[in-house]
């Protein structure tokens, strides 16, 4: 059994879609074993996206990210880190394909619904970032 962090970003929470993406990801067996609504702000965002801080696009990327309450969960299931990501689809929404999530909701490359882990140690990094261990049920 894997643990992932998603959030649900802002544009998902405008358009009222926490409950549709959810649903994906439940229908695909994941559990649902943390979750929370949280506003990021800049100091977080800095260290969440430590690996893309210094590229031009990041304070419009962190502009987005802090522009209202985000959905942060953690999900658990059988190759959970490589399945939500399959399920979510490809960064950029115009090039992901109809069926995955950010291909049928998403709007660009920034603006693409939903956070997902991309591997164990960024997974564990991230769940300890946003969780504290008692809040996880897993
Ligand atoms: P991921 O979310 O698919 O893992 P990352 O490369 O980790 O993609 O980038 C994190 C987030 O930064 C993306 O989800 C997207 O919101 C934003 N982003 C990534 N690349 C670009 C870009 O080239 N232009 C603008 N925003 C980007
Ligand atoms: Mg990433």
């Amino acid at each position: 059994m894997e643990k992932t962090l998603i959030i649900l970003k802002p544009d998902c929470m405008e358009k009222r879609l926490a409950g549709v993406v959810l649903d994906r990801f439940q229908k695909a067996g994941l559990d649902i074993v943390a979750a929370k609504l949280t506003r990021l702000h800049d100091t977080l965002l800095r260290e969440h996206y430590a690996h893309i801080a210094t590229r031009p696009f990041f304070p419009a990327l962190a502009q987005f990210m802090g522009s209202r309450p985000v959905l942060v969960a953690v999900l658990q299931g059988e190759n959970a880190i490589a399945r939500v990501r399959e399920l979510l689809g490809p960064t950029d929404s115009a090039k992901a394909p109809k069926g995955t999530i950010r291909g049928d909701y998403g709007t660009d490359v920034t603006v693409n619904i939903c956070h997902a882990s991309d591997s164990p140690e960024n997974a564990s990094a991230e769940i300890n970032r946003f969780f504290a261990p008692n809040e996880v049920f897993a």
